[in-house]
């Protein structure tokens, strides 16, 4: 398997877009001189009212992490009892229930978009469910008519874990747009990031109120706590580094796109080696690259991870364990392999090819040709 490919430089999964440290240094000056480093200065005005526009979405409130956005986002419709949601994703999304003392509910994924089957959400219902938390996996958009047709029935909150989904779009706008509020995580690791960073989408300003007091130690005023709040605020410092980040937005997502493109065509033919399929998103924002290594791939998916990594690729297995699978989950009814096997067959075979703006052609060609095995 391509012996000949060892290369001095490793490729990782992902890497942050970083413009140059000159174009950074005016936004650094602004916050010197204006002794403003934090809660909500005009560098955290001035990304949100940008990032609406960027987004074509009305309201944002600003986060220091998407996992604190999540906890914010569970207060501020003080949700209570169970929450549907996927076993399929990053930790964060169901340890926002657990830290909110609520109990999460896995259901299964559709084995195409990867996101949760919305055919499984009405059985999991139970008269303390009041919400749903899917995950637009990948940036992959759910099933959100699907979804929002349950909930109206059933009267539930639909809360959308966005953190890769910046950008999307669909024929009918921004997919953020979806549910009562949708949450994005702007981490180094993210297709746009803020170091750390992350934000809710509301459709109002009087929810964007609360999340903002939520966000703020439940402040309303010098002298008026009316929420016991966190501290949720993002600081002047990484909020410039979004607004630099913007303006290089659409220079990343054309790399991005375009390395997607030439996995797609290098990866073609490679027996039991599937791509997973292209979202349905009529804007994509190419976050991930996940293939899927069936059992006619010369070699397992761990052994391919490991010769991949001996070859200075690091790959990873995104989502693997199940989060049902760790401790403080696998004692659920719901965490039941047998309740979920698709998210199990898929865990097992996943793995998420390299995919960022300073990727070269070369990397790209060195990785395919790792792929594939017997060529
Ligand atoms: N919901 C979902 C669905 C999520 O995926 C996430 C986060 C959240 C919620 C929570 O949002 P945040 O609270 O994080 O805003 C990474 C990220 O830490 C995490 O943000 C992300 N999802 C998750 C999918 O991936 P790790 O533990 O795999 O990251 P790490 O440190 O191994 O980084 C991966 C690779 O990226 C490294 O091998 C090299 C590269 N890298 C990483 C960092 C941090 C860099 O080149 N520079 C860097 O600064 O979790």
């Amino acid at each position: 398997m391509g012996k000949d490919n060892i290369s001095a430089s490793p490729i990782f999964v992902t890497q942050p877009y970083l413009p140059s440290l000159s174009e950074f240094v005016p936004y650094l000056e602004k916050i010197w001189h204006s002794h403003v480093l934090t809660n909500g200065g005009p560098m955290h005005q001035q990304l949100e009212r940008a990032l609406g526009e960027y987004l074509g979405v009305e309201h944002i409130a600003l986060f220091n992490n998407g996992t604190v956005a999540l906890l914010t986002a569970l207060q501020a419709l003080r949700i209570s009892g169970e929450v549907i949601t996927t076993p399929y994703s990053f930790v964060a999304t169901a340890h926002s229930l657990l830290w909110n003392g609520l109990k999460p509910v896995f259901v299964d994924i559709d084995p195409v978009t990867l996101n949760m089957d919305p055919a499984k959400i009405e059985a999991a219902i139970t008269p303390q469910t009041t919400a749903i938390m899917p995950v637009h996996c990948y940036g992959t958009p759910c099933d959100v008519d699907a979804i929002q047709k349950i909930a109206d029935i059933y009267n539930l909150k639909v809360i959308y874990d966005a953190a890769h989904a910046f950008g999307v779009c669909r024929d009918d706008g921004s997919i953020l747009r979806h549910g009562d509020l949708s949450v994005l995580s702007f981490h180094a690791t993210k297709v746009f990031n803020t170091f750390e960073g992350g934000a809710i989408v509301c459709p109002d300003v009087k929810t964007k109120q609360r999340i903002d007091q939520l966000k703020n130690f439940g402040f309303v005023d010098e002298v008026t706590v009316v929420a016991p709040g966190i501290n949720g605020k993002m600081s002047e410092i990484n909020a410039a580094f979004g607004l630099l980040q913007l303006q290089h937005m659409d220079k990343v997502m054309a790399r991005r796109r375009d390395i997607d493109a030439r996995y797609r065509q290098g990866l073609k033919g490679i027996q039991g080696l599937q791509v997973v399929d292209e979202s349905s998103a009529t804007t994509a924002n190419y976050s991930y690259f996940p293939i899927l290594i069936n059992g006619d791939y010369p070699i397992s998916r761990d052994a391919l991870y490991q010769c991949l990594k001996d070859h200075g690729v690091f790959a990873r297995r995104y989502f693997y364990p199940l989060i049902s699978e760790f401790p403080m989950y696998r004692g659920l009814p719901s965490a039941k392999p047998s309740n979920l096997p698709v998210a199990t067959d898929i865990a097992n075979k996943v793995l998420c090819l390299p995919i960022y703006p300073a990727l070269s052609d070369l990397d790209v060609e060195r990785v395919i040709d790792l792929l594939n095995v017997s060529g």
